[in-house]
């Protein structure tokens, strides 16, 4: 049996389903929250640039979009400098009473990270542009640790693979104490580069971690999911990575669309029975989820590791 089950009726959100005009639905973050399943997901517009829907759900996987885009590029200040072209691949983090949601900023001045803060999803507050380009796939671990709010990056590098950093903050606005902890495996499904997925889920193992990882081949990349482990005290020490992926393209709204051969994870639910429900876009085009037992995952990365850099 696949270690993540996908769902039977997948895909599970897709353009039909947003009663605005888009061209694409995918790349979501996905909190639960009082028993609602809130999905913030990415969708082109028709002329190739992005914006942030919203889609609500009482099960998890029959979801529906509400009737206005959640957040649009800002057009004013310097948020509006840099989400010139577009906001995307956004992630959810609750955490002391909020709700947390970094998204990718692009501009002309290339991509950065945005912070936006709301407690209801009805409104939303921008609160600071926390990377400078060359960033992406940042997450806010959900609870600080030793005091200061953590989160994973995955900066731009031409001299070393695109690899996953932590870094930590007093107050969600300053970073710094950087470190590199993860990197992809030369001849390996990971090998060109890597970045986190949703947010890391708690286990009494470790913090674990979904990330991407992408394969270069002679038709286009592929982008897979993969499974690490992080030390709960200090998730800069990174226990154990799985050296199997845990999830490939392979349905045909995977395997086709606005890019082929694309499983790309921004949200991760974890259950009180000890599964996780998982969400992907397929092929940049639309959403997917599945799901795994927790305890398969974090097994897979202790059972059969690859060394973590
Ligand atoms: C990455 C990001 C993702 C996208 C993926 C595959 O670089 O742009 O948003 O899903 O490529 O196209």
């Amino acid at each position: 049996m696949d270690i993540v089950r996908r769902y039977k009726e997948n895909p599970i959100l897709t353009k039909e389903d947003v009663p605005y005009k888009v061209a694409t639905v995918h790349n979501a973050g996905v909190i639960k929250h009082s028993g609602e399943y809130i999905m913030v997901f990415r969708s082109h517009l028709l002329n190739g640039r992005s914006i942030l829907g919203l889609a609500r759900s009482s099960d998890g996987f029959s979801f529906s979009a509400d009737p206005k885009p959640f957040m649009t590029p800002a057009n004013e200040g310097i948020f509006g400098v840099y989400e010139e072209y577009g906001i995307e691949d956004p992630r959810i983090t609750f955490i002391e009473g909020e709700f947390l949601i970094t998204y990718s900023a692009y501009s002309r001045h290339g991509v950065r990270i945005g912070l936006a803060k709301t407690v209801d999803f009805k409104s939303v507050e921008r609160v600071s542009l926390i990377t400078e380009a060359d960033y992406r796939n940042v997450v806010i671990f959900p609870e600080r640790i030793n005091g200061l709010y953590a989160r994973l990056d995955r900066p731009h590098s031409q001299i070393s693979p695109w690899s996953i950093w932590i870094s930590w903050s007093p107050d969600l606005r300053y970073w710094g104490d950087s470190k590199i902890i993860m990197k992809p495996v030369q001849y390996h499904w990971d090998e060109m580069k890597i970045g986190p997925g949703p947010p890391p889920i708690k286990t009494d193992k470790g913090w674990l971690n979904i990330y991407h990882g992408v394969f270069q081949t002679m038709d286009g990349s592929v982008y897979r999911l993969g499974v690490a482990l992080h030390d709960l005290a200090d998730p800069s020490v990174i226990i154990s990575v799985a050296d199997e992926w845990i999830l490939q393209p392979e349905e045909n709204y995977e395997l086709t669309g606005y890019v082929h051969n694309v499983v790309f994870c921004c949200g991760a639910v974890p259950e009180s029975d000890g599964s996780v429900k998982i969400y992907w876009g397929g092929a940049d085009k639309v959403m997917c989820g599945g799901v795994a037992k927790i305890n398969d995952l974090v097994d897979l990365c202790l059972e059969r590791p690859r060394i973590p850099m």
